[in-house]
């Protein structure tokens, strides 16, 4: 009687922690601003794959359009309908004015290996920005670089006085406008989905985006002259739901935090060989594309706008954005000099 009073209060036990794991194991939803096989869909892909091998709980992907604009998923986010969110910078100006910063021209390095090194290292990427995002109820899990940006336009511009006229489409954020009103051109701020067809009907006459996106996009189609300015690269971040993270479990938090340094490290090995491998598929599958590289010369007149932008940086930012800018400088100043 004993023995099977004993029997049942362990099967009880084993019941009732079975109910608990079943209880707790969620789906959490994660959306980003790409399409399958991109970038941000690998990235996704490798924390869902590290979040579902490690733990009971899922991971629901959600893709470009599925939700909408990268501005509604991130609204979706804050609401605390979506757990993560990949958003770009370039959409986050008016939510984290700071988070503009990557659009300072020529700031960033182009070499791929210090341009990772930067973002492993950096205390402005790893603390300072942690907490900007916190402010608006975002726990930043990881910012990471896709690929250096590329210009395409109607025609392959090599100065300013080129892109005189040519309205450039830019992502949605104030920076960006003054980048491209300093390079000579006329910005013109669009969401992504309306992007192929303004180029199609020419109510633009050019954007910017690193290669694989312009591949993906299918861009080249529309516009076929790729310029290679050498003046950035394109950033993005992931990021939870604050309350959300706040209420997880320290081991829980601990997967979110390992999921998103596993999939950092498989996003690096991706992009590297990216761009080439993505101009040979453009080039093969397009005769009127054409590929300009910036000699020394021409980068230097694109480059001696530069100034004047990081002037507006500080203007739009003040006595915070001021600082990050010093952090940032300093971070890229420890990377370079172990160039
Ligand atoms: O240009 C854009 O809007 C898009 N570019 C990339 C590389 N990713 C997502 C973003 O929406």
């Amino acid at each position: 009687m004993r023995d099977l009073k004993k029997t049942s209060v362990l099967a009880g036990a084993v019941l009732a922690f079975a109910v608990s794991t079943l209880a707790n194991a969620a789906t959490w939803r994660y959306a980003h601003e790409e399409y399958k096989g991109d970038v941000q869909d690998v990235y996704a892909e490798k924390f869902k794959q590290y979040i579902e091998e490690n733990s009971k709980h899922k991971v629901k992907i959600y893709r470009f359009g599925e939700l909408g604009e990268s501005d509604d998923i991130m609204e979706q986010t804050q609401a605390g309908i979506l757990q993560f969110v990949n958003q770009s910078p370039g959409f986050t100006g008016a939510l984290i004015p700071e988070a503009q910063i990557f659009f300072i021209p020529y700031l960033m390095p182009t070499d791929m290996t210090t341009v990772i090194e930067f973002f492993r290292k950096s205390k402005a990427i790893n603390k300072d920005f942690p907490q900007l995002y916190a402010e608006q109820g975002l726990e930043l899990l990881k910012m990471y670089p896709e690929g250096e940006m590329v210009v395409t336009a109607d025609e392959p511009v090599t100065t300013p006085e080129g892109f005189a006229n040519k309205k450039i489409r830019v992502m949605t954020n104030p920076l960006l406008s003054s980048t491209y009103e300093a390079f000579g051109a006329v910005p013109t701020p669009l969401p992504w989905g309306e992007v192929y067809g303004a180029l199609q009907t020419n109510m633009i006459q050019g954007q910017e985006n690193p290669i694989f996106w312009i591949e993906s996009g299918k861009l080249y189609e529309v516009s076929p002259n790729l310029i290679f300015t050498r003046h950035g690269w394109f950033t993005t971040a992931m990021m939870a739901n604050q309350d959300f993270y706040d209420n997880l479990s320290a081991r829980e938090q601990k997967l979110v935090r390992r999921a998103a340094d596993y999939a950092f490290e498989a996003i690096i090995k991706h992009i590297d060989g990216l761009a080439d491998r993505s101009l040979q598929k453009i080039t093969a599958a397009s005769d009127k594309v054409t590929v300009t590289r910036l000699d020394e010369a021409q980068i230097a007149r694109f480059k001696s706008r530069a100034p004047q932008v990081e002037q507006t940086f500080v203007e739009m930012t003040g006595k915070r954005g001021k600082a990050l800018l010093e952090q940032f400088k300093r971070d890229l100043g420890k990377v370079m000099e172990k160039e």
